[in-house]
């Protein structure tokens, strides 16, 4: 599978294309929605979550609700876009249009931890406009509606089922060990802060109401499950193959993710070896893990355990108290500039982490099992479960 986006934040559309997909599978403008709706959850959200609706529109790739096999193009409109006409115009704007225009006034006071700064030294910009309305992570808009298409592929070629829960928010944790189940999907969307833990979520609202209060922004830990993934995706003979490197690339690759695990990740660092992996027992099923700190995952290659990954979300860049910057038009101290801002996104970090999760395990299944329909791939994979050597 290939996947590309391309749009800007204010600009008319994102948009989104993904080539490699068999033919057969269930996709509809409503499957979409419905995945860009959970994106939009979450207490701590800004104010354009509740005023902006995401419209979503096929240009190519599906006919009557399934996919036909040629590249899946979705477009995601910004209902924002009548207010960023002129100043995201693609062609030249008078600049008497331009002048005054509070939308369009220069951004010259980079925000510590956005793109702004780097970005605008590496592509030559006296402002951090042109930076920012890439960086934002509007753009996820599109990945989740890509996420969305692969999602309905991987139930219908494999039946795997993927789901994120929030882990941490700021010092609160929900309890180790809590695994979400397919089933538990509705009550997580319900939770303020997606947790599965009450007490937990209590704490996550908490966390969030005091640093609204001062000012502030807060970062978080989501985890992603994925159940019924089949052993052998992704192989140990190549760093680039390594199904786990390519969950972190995806991962890493999302706005404002610092730190990927998978499984126990950095826990088992601090562990001996006897009590860092997952023992193999004989059972009524087959042979087994007794237990699931690797996170599905050894050597590169599923084990056909549950898989686990975890992504941790830096606080927003974007601080109502703002930080120190530098004023890159005067060269003088100043505050990095601030109009708006989410508290926390952490809640739908999680909808986005589950999108990639769902592009690179796509991908993982059309690389081992082919298939250009999605009846194909099934048989492939039943075939190759149903002939396993050592069970
Ligand atoms: C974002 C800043 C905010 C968020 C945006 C991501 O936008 P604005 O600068 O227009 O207030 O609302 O997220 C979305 C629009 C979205 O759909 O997720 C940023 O700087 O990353």
């Amino acid at each position: 599978l290939r996947w590309l986006t391309a749009g800007e934040s204010h600009g008319p559309a994102l948009v989104a294309t993904l080539e490699g997909l068999p033919a057969g599978v269930p996709v509809t403008t409503g499957l979409v929605a419905d995945a860009l709706a959970r994106r939009r959850l979450g207490y701590g959200r800004g104010a354009r979550m509740k005023f902006e609706k995401d419209e979503v529109t096929f240009l190519g790739g599906v006919r009557h609700g399934l996919s036909l096999g040629s590249p899946v193009a979705v477009m995601v409109g910004n209902t924002e876009w009548p207010k960023w006409e002129k100043v995201m115009a693609a062609d030249p704007v008078d600049p008497a249009e331009l002048d005054g225009m509070a939308r369009n006034a220069p951004l010259t006071r980079p925000r510590p931890g956005h793109a702004d700064l780097a970005g605008m030294q590496k592509y030559g910009f006296d402002e951090a406009r042109p930076v920012l309305e890439r960086a934002s992570a509007r753009e996820t808009a599109a990945r989740v509606a890509l996420g969305a298409v692969a999602r309905s592929f991987l139930k219908e070629a494999a039946g795997i089922e993927i789901v994120s829960h929030v882990v941490e928010l700021a010092s609160a944790k929900a309890p180790y060990g809590l695994v979400p189940q397919p089933s538990d999907v509705e009550r997580l969307d319900a939770d303020p802060v997606r947790c599965l833990d009450a007490d937990a979520s209590k704490a996550m609202v908490a966390e969030i109401d005091q640093a609204q209060k001062n000012g502030d922004t807060l970062g978080g830990v989501v985890e992603v499950v994925a159940h019924g993934v089949p052993v052998g995706l992704g192989s140990h003979v190549h760093w680039d193959r390594r199904l786990d490197a390519r969950l972190a690339a995806a991962l890493m690759g999302i706005q404002a993710i610092k730190g990927v695990e998978l499984g126990d990740g950095f826990e088992l660092a601090r562990v001996p070896g006897s009590r860092a992996h997952d023992e193999i027992v004989g059972t009524e099923d087959g042979i087994r893990r007794a237990s699931g700190r690797s996170g599905g995952t050894e050597g590169g290659l599923t084990t056909g355990e549950l898989l686990r990954v975890r992504a941790a979300m830096k606080p927003i860049a974007t601080v109502p108290r703002a930080l120190a910057t530098v004023d890159v038009a005067t060269g003088e101290a100043a505050k990095a500039h601030h109009q708006r801002s989410d508290v926390c996104a952490v809640p739908a970090a999680g909808i986005v982490a589950e999108a990639m999760v769902a592009l690179v395990l796509a991908d993982a299944v059309v690389e081992k099992f082919g298939g250009d329909s999605v009846a194909e791939t099934r048989r492939n994979v039943r075939g190759y479960l149903d002939n396993l050597a050592i069970r």
